[in-house]
């Protein structure tokens, strides 16, 4: 029979089949590479007992997005808070080049809008045509255009550590109740700090979303090149063609730059700009240690 791998634990996969969750091990020839099971994988399951199966065969994949892993995504949800940790927009933009990158959709949601509301923050990613939602997934503020959002898509809420991920879940699945914990204020970590990538699917929107451990570096994937980067930002992407160098346009310095204009005139913010400068940069060092 078929289901799709919502959990893995303990070198155990637990597969979501239409009327149960089997806890299986993979088949032998199943274990390394590309042929590894993933969380989201659509798999073949036989069946052992009314708990146990083993998996066979995975379904051919859409995508795998490599942090957090997670196959068959839809929509990638950056998730940032606007105080405790305070926003790492740096971070944002990553995960946004890195959905950009597998031509996945993203909405980006800044969570802890109780404790101080930013509307410069949602602005910034306007421009690029994100969808933005600023939230408080603690009092059930604003939810409504996020579930919205999720509803018959696959999924994975992306961020660093105590923005409020699993309290998200927890909001969609109040009879799940996950463990949340506190920030501590030494680490920035909750106390109950997710470590396991989880896929829940929840009914009442025919969703699937993933909770995954949060994290605070992101490494670009291997496969952007700095003369593709401008491409990954949404807001600079058509103007790239009307710089007067056109593709081989930096949009750092180069007379005639459409991107700089747009910059100037506000219509790319500046924090993305100086983003994409950044990334820009460090895809060219990593390209220069390649060829040396
Ligand atoms: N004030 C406020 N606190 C919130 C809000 N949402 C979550 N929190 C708190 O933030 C802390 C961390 O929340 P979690 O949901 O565990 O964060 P997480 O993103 O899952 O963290 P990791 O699992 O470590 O990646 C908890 O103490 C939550 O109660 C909110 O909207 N407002
Ligand atoms: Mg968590
Ligand atoms: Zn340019």
């Amino acid at each position: 029979m078929v289901g799709r791998i919502i959990k893995l634990l303990a070198g155990f996969y637990f597969v979501k089949t239409e009327d149960s969750v089997l806890r299986c091990r993979a088949r032998g020839k199943l274990r390394a590479g590309a042929e590894q099971p993933w969380v989201g994988d659509f798999v073949e399951v036989v069946q052992l007992s009314d708990e146990e199966g083993v998996v066979d065969k995975i379904l051919p994949r859409t995508n795998l997005l490599e942090r957090p892993t997670v196959a068959n995504i839809t929509q990638v949800v950056v998730m940032a808070s606007l105080v405790s940790p305070s926003p790492n927009l740096s971070l944002v933009d990553r995960v946004l080049v890195s959905a950009e990158q597998l031509n996945l959709r993203a909405v980006i949601c800044f969570n802890k809008n109780d404790l101080s509301e930013r509307p410069d923050i949602p602005a910034i990613y306007e421009p690029a045509g994100y969808r933005v939602v600023a939230v408080s997934v603690k009092f059930g503020e604003d939810l409504e255009p996020l579930f919205a959002e999720l509803a018959n898509q696959t999924s994975v809420l992306a961020g660093q550590s105590g923005v409020g991920k699993s309290s998200l879940i927890d909001r969609l699945m109040p009879e799940l109740a996950v463990r949340l914990g506190e920030v501590s204020s030494k680490t920035q970590h909750g106390r109950h700090t997710t470590r396991h990538v989880e896929l829940i699917y929840v009914p009442e929107y025919n969703a699937f979303v993933a909770d995954t451990p949060g994290f605070s570096r992101l490494e670009l994937p291997s496969s952007v090149s700095s003369q593709d980067i401008s491409a990954l930002f949404p807001e600079m992407r058509a103007a790239r063609a009307r710089c007067r160098f056109a593709y081989d346009c930096k949009h750092h310095n180069e007379p005639g730059c459409a991107v700089k204009t747009l910059v100037h005139d506000g219509q790319i913010a500046i924090e993305r700009y100086n983003s994409y400068l950044t990334m820009f940069e460090e895809v060219k060092q990593a390209e220069r240690g390649q060829y040396k």
